[in-house]
């Protein structure tokens, strides 16, 4: 997969883990700002392998006016077991968007790990790959794949700039209090 995101914030890393990877203010906003609406998350859940999963349901919002303008969306995401509360955590996400030309050709997986530094600091590192279920055309696959990369570069980077608003927030109350 290619790097996408990789950087070290001063908030904690149960913090950060809580703030990505649980129905949190921060999500709530964030997907506001991506204009992704009806949002719907599964609470995590033990699987019969000892990780953890949950399903998130929701529309996004799509600018490119060759593909129309929503698409609904299945996230699944793991949670694996060899993830330490408080140290480190792994999280995978696999995302179908459903209504967009040639869906049924590809998703895109997203690997996200959360490194604590120390006790108010942790690195986030996310990873994302365009998978194929069935070998498109040519034309088709470029087609996907530049459309798709375009796109996630898109949410990473706003996602990194949402995460420092919040860092510098956070920070700014804790110096007052
Ligand atoms: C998650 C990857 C591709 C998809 C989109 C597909 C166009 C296909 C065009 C045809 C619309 C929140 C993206 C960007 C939608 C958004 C997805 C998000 C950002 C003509 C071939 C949704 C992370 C994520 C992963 C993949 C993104 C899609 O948390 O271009």
């Amino acid at each position: 997969g290619r790097l996408y995101l990789n950087k070290v914030f001063h908030i904690s890393a149960n913090k950060m883990f809580e703030m990505l990877f649980t129905d949190s203010s921060f999500t709530r906003k964030f997907m506001g700002i991506r204009r992704i609406t009806n949002p719907s998350f599964t609470p995590w859940q033990k699987d019969d392998s000892g990780n953890d999963r949950r399903n998130l349901n929701y529309t996004i919002t799509i600018d490119n006016p060759l593909i129309g303008k929503f698409s609904t969306a299945t996230e699944k995401q793991t949670l694996y077991k060899e993830s330490r509360e408080g140290q480190y955590y792994l999280v995978d996400a696999e995302v179908n968007t459903h209504d967009v030309p040639y869906h049924d050709y590809f998703y895109t997986h997203n690997r996200y790990y959360i490194i604590s530094i120390s006790k108010r600091k942790c690195r986030l590192r996310v990873y994302c790959d365009v998978k194929y279920r069935k070998p498109p055309w040519g034309l088709v696959k470029s087609f996907i794949s530049k459309n798709s990369w375009s796109g996630i570069e898109d949410y990473f980077r706003q996602l990194e700039t949402e995460l420092m608003e919040e860092e510098a927030e956070m920070n700014q109350s804790a110096a007052e209090s």
